[in-house]
């Protein structure tokens, strides 16, 4: 497993040119949070994302819940992650026909191939989906190619979540079939010990990307279920990801900072530092 290493170390090892620039952002802040800044204007995600930003190695959107939606969003979104060398994550979660996925990542109302660095799928429908994803990042005449990847989601937070067993191991086969365009999972765990049909590269080293990361709380009323940073970087998470614990707190920048200062320390406390 490659969890022992530096963000750095993995930065200059890794197969995937995004993985190596989330790994060189992470070191240069010395942050493996990622907000899920799920507020439902264009005014409060710029504001969020601004104020925010240093502290962050990735902005995570649901960019459907805005009630505002427009060129306003994208523009600010892109100058933002410049300003504060931070990636953006559309939670889209694409769960369908490779015909039909296409449609909605590349073009359509939300443009999300334009501004969106990450994005993620549910392997529900199948290998299909992943192969019409990457065709479509990957297509000679998309400007963007080594800027954008996919991050499978492998397991969920939710209460009663049917992602487990032959669903997750599916989830690794897919990452193994497409590694130059699929950086990890979002799962609870690393997925290293997880039974595969696909046998792993040499160079092999999935991201993980873990929800459900709460300091205060144990879950909300609709089935979350929270872990601490702490417990999420020693079950594998590369990167931890907080909404309400961090936008919703009376002092949204001391939370943000106070995330980081954990998921740092427990990185750290994981590569033996
Ligand atoms: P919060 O920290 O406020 O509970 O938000 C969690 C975020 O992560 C939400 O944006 C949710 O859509 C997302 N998420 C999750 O909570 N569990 C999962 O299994 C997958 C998710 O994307």
């Amino acid at each position: 497993s490659k969890s022992q290493l530096t963000y750095s170390a993995r930065a200059t090892t890794h197969p995937n040119l995004l993985a190596r620039k989330l790994f060189q952002v992470a070191e240069a802040k010395k942050s493996n949070v990622t907000v899920s800044a799920d507020v439902t204007t264009t005014k409060e995600l710029l504001d969020l994302a601004d104020r925010l930003g240093p502290y962050i190695a990735v902005l995570k959107t649901h960019i459907d819940i805005l009630s505002d939606f427009g060129e306003a969003t994208t523009e600010g979104l892109k100058a933002l992650a410049e300003k504060h060398n931070f990636l953006i994550f559309e939670d889209r979660k694409f769960v369908d026909i490779g015909n039909t996925v296409q449609k909605q990542y590349h073009g359509g109302t939300l443009r999300i191939s334009e501004w969106s660095h990450i994005i993620n799928c549910s392997i529900l429908p199948g290998e299909g989906i992943v192969e019409a994803l990457a065709q479509t990042a990957q297509a000679p005449d998309f400007p963007h190619g080594s800027e954008r990847g996919l991050l499978i989601l492998a397991e969920m937070t939710s209460k009663g979540s049917l992602a487990t067993g032959a669903y997750t191991s599916a989830s690794v086969d897919y990452a193994r079939k497409y590694p130059s365009f699929v950086l990890g999972f979002v799962s609870t765990r690393s997925l290293n010990e997880v039974e595969s049909s696909v046998k792993a590269a040499s160079d092999e080293d999935f991201v993980v990307f873990t929800t459900g990361v709460n300091l205060s709380s144990k879950g909300d009323k609709l089935g979350q279920q929270y872990q601490t940073p702490q417990s999420a970087i020693g079950r594998g998470a590369d990167f931890i990801i907080a909404g309400r614990g961090i936008y919703a707190a009376p002092d949204p920048v001391e939370a943000a900072k106070q995330y980081q200062q954990q998921g740092w320390e427990a990185y750290l406390a994981r590569i033996g530092g």
